[in-house]
This record gives C-alpha cells, structure tokens and sequence, in this order.
C-alpha cells in the first residue's frame, strides 16, 4: 500500500515538474550573450571601435543551418541608453535602389532585425537596413504567430535611431566585383515600447532574429540567425542582456 502510494505522489511530481518545467528553448534556438559597455561607440559604419572586438561574434545561417556561401556575421552591445549592433556582410554584387523610409526593402539586398522584446510573440518591432543606409521600421501585431492577420504598423518610426553603412564596392553598378558592406545601427531602448525594462537589467533576456536577402543576378539567397525567421516569432533566438565583461 505504501509503495503505491509513493507510486502515486512520483507521477504526480513528475507530471508536475514538466507541466511546469518550462520549455528547454535553449536546446533548439540559438542564444545570443550581449555585453554591456562603458565605451563610446560612434555610428559611422566602421567597426573599428575597440569595444566591438569584445563582443560576441555570431554569424547566419542557410535555412538547413548551412553556412552560406556569402557569410554574414554580426555583434551586439549594449548601453543604458542604446542596443548597439554591428554586421559585417560579405558580399561580391551588393545593390539596392530604395531611398524612402518603409520602401519594400525587402525585394532588395537588405539586413532585417526582429525585435521581440518581451518574448511575447504577438508583437514585435521590424527593423530593416539596405546597403544605401535607408531604413524600414514598424511595429508588428501578429495575432497568430504567423502571416495571417498579420497588422503592420507602418507609421511607428523609430525615433533617435542611429543607423551607418560602409560599402567596399558599388552600389550602383551591378557589372563589377564587389567586397563587402558593413551596418552599424543603435537603437534607443526609449523606442522599444514591449520592453520589460527601460535600460534592460543584466539577465534580461529578449527574443531577437536577424535575415539577411542577398539577391544575386542567378539566385536569391535568405540567410538567418535562427530559421525560420520572419513572422514566426517563437523561433526567435534568446538574446541575453549581460553585465560588462
Ligand atoms: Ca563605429
Ligand atoms: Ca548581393
Ligand atoms: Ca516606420
């Protein structure tokens, strides 16, 4: 009779502990470790600050978690006033044309960051960069985790964002041989409204992805950080805010 019961009170704590267990995301998104810094950081699209050879590098991946051909890689930091980032995209044929804030720079050569600040995946901030600097930015209501129903708001612009972009190579000439272009932005955490903490506390943890459509004269080609990417926000990689190193 004893045993039973303590049969019994063990499928209740195991059943309890999964219930409650929460889900071991960690096993199957990437994680992102961004330190805090002390030092100035000057958007200007050179990397070249002290600072960025401190922070963690990461890079894309094809949607089968391949490396690309043409690699993507980027860094992250963060200060009381700023999320800093920086992405270093190589790339032989670099082109875009769209000057206009929220243009459709994504049937273009373009970098797109996904901001899910609370880890609540019904809204999300978009933020999308091409190789002439210009920006794309809104807020995203995505009731269903995915493209139905999805509502864009387009008039949310990100106010006090600093955004740069260096280029090795030409934009506009699609006949010659490019190297590579660099983004630099910082974005104010002011801005971003699902924040659960305005400057984040070290441990904080958002749920962030980044694409990157690098659209050659052949082929198409969409890398990630964590595919699938886009409006699918629960595969979003874990983005932990940490204290300086
Ligand atoms: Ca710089
Ligand atoms: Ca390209
Ligand atoms: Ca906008």
């Amino acid at each position: 009779m004893r045993s039973k019961k303590i049969h019994f009170l063990l499928i209740i704590f195991i059943l309890t502990f999964f219930y409650c267990a929460p889900k071991e995301e960690s096993e199957v998104l990437p994680i992102y470790h961004c330190y805090k810094t002390s030092e100035e950081i000057i958007i200007d699209g050179n990397i070249t600050e002290e600072a960025w050879e401190k922070a963690e590098n990461a890079q894309f991946v094809d949607r089968d978690g391949s490396i690309p051909e043409q690699k993507t890689t980027f860094k992250w930091l963060w200060d009381d006033v700023y999320l800093y980032g920086a992405f270093h995209v190589e790339d032989n044929d670099i082109w875009a044309t769209m000057t206009a804030r929220d243009d459709s720079l994504w049937v273009e050569e373009v970098i797109e960051l996904f901001i899910d600040a609370d880890s609540a995946p019904k809204t999300y901030a978009e933020f999308e960069i091409n190789p002439l600097n210009t920006v794309l930015d809104l807020y995203i209501l995505n009731k269903y985790n995915n493209r139905k129903d999805l509502k864009q708001l387009w008039k949310w612009d990100c106010i006090g964002l600093k955004n740069a972009v260096k280029v090795v190579g030409t934009v506009d000439n699609r006949d010659d041989i490019d190297q590579y272009w660099d983004l630099e932005i910082a974005i104010p955490f002011d801005q971003i409204y699902t924040a659960p903490n305005v400057p984040p506390v070290a441990g904080d943890r958002w749920k962030i992805d980044f694409c990157r459509a690098d659209r050659g004269k052949k082929r198409s080609v969409s890398t990630f950080w964590s595919p699938p990417a886009f409006h699918n926000p629960l595969s979003y990689g874990i983005f932990i805010f940490e204290a300086g190193k």
